[in-house]
This record gives C-alpha cells, sequence and structure tokens, in this order.
C-alpha cells in the first residue's frame, strides 16, 4: 500500500482549468513531491496522465504512464515532466479517442499530429528530450494543452462541446461521480 498523499480532480467548469500555468524555476525536492502526488493520483483515477491544473495547481509539471493500460501487472513506466515544450510536430496528423479525467465519462476522436518531439526537465532537473507517437503523442499534447488551459473539447464543434460539458453537470447532478 501507497503512504503518498493524493490530490482531488478539478472538474469541468472550474476556471482553473482555464488558466496557463506558469513555467517552473527547477526541478527541486517540492516539485519532486507534487510530481509523487500527481502520479499517485492519476494511478488512483485512474489515467494515463495528469497535468497540474486539473489538481489546482498552476505550474508546468505534468505526469504520464501508459504501461498499466492493458496489463494490470505491467511495471510501472512513469514519466515526469516540468516545463514540457513541443520542439517538432510531423505533418502527419493521428486520430484518437480522448478522454480526460476533468471530463468525466466523455470520449471522442481527436486530430493531432501524429509525432511530436518535446524537450523538458525531468524528476532531477536535467534536461530530456522525447519523442512520441501513437497514444503516447496524444496524451503528451493532451497534457501540455492542460497546462495551457486547452481541453479536448475545445477541437470539437460547439455543438459537440457543449452536449459534453452539459452531461457532465448532469452526472454530477446525479451525484454519478
Ligand atoms: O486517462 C486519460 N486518457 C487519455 C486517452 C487519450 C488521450 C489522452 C488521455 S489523458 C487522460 C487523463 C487526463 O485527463 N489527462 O489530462
Ligand atoms: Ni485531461
Amino acid at each position: 500500500m501507497s503512504t503518498i498523499k493524493t490530490y482531488e480532480i478539478i472538474m469541468v467548469p472550474d476556471p482553473v482549468l482555464r488558466e496557463t500555468a506558469q513555467a517552473i524555476t527547477r526541478v527541486d525536492d517540492a516539485i519532486r513531491k507534487q510530481m509523487d502526488r500527481m502520479l499517485q493520483t492519476m494511478y488512483d483515477a485512474p489515467g494515463i496522465g495528469l497535468a497540474a491544473n486539473q489538481v489546482n495547481l498552476l505550474n508546468r509539471v505534468l505526469v504520464m504512464d501508459l504501461s498499466k493500460r492493458e496489463e494490470e501487472t505491467a511495471p510501472a513506466e512513469p514519466i515526469f515532466m516540468a516545463n514540457p515544450e513541443i520542439i517538432w510536430e510531423s505533418e502527419e496528423m493521428s486520430v484518437m479517442e480522448e478522454g480526460c479525467l476533468s471530463i468525466p465519462r466523455q470520449y471522442a476522436d481527436i486530430e493531432r499530429p501524429a509525432q511530436v518531439r518535446v524537450k523538458y526537465l525531468d524528476y532531477h532537473n536535467k534536461e530530456a528530450e522525447l519523442t512520441a507517437d501513437g497514444l503516447l503523442s496524444h496524451c503528451v499534447q493532451h497534457e501540455i494543452d492542460h497546462l495551457n488551459g486547452v481541453l479536448f473539447v475545445d477541437y470539437l464543434s460547439r455543438l459537440k462541446r457543449n452536449m459534453m460539458l452539459k452531461k457532465v453537470e448532469k452526472l454530477k447532478k446525479h451525484q454519478e461521480m
């Protein structure tokens, strides 16, 4: 069992999800503690990614782990990023079904660049780069969007977006979440 404290996940329409998170100076012990807590919060949810805005923090920190998606027993492969920047994106595009822990039980096909290269500070404050494709590419773009106040529903028509946001309101009223 884990002794790591978790955060509460913020849901739409909370305005913190529309704010731009601020760059951090360096990854220090306090940021590492935040990263550990965010990872545990994400595992508990469960989800494959989580950005700081979603736990009411406005610094540019995100966590991801795609390892447990199919196999519960697979070893954890967490990825921690601070100040992530997309330094290259492919012309090729990719469509995948996305969901968001801040927009519960709503899913939609989203088109994004198929591959991206991301520069960031890792858990040890070292500069690192990651080239992502497939689900990891969608996930890292989805998380960086969060840090910029952007949600996956923003890529949909106003009609579809409003339908999803209304459905979440209804779920909340009926306490189905
Ligand atoms: O758990 C999540 N699944 C997911 C699926 C496709 C594309 C992106 C994601 S991220 C999401 C968790 C979340 O809301 N992260 O911000
Ligand atoms: Ni999300």
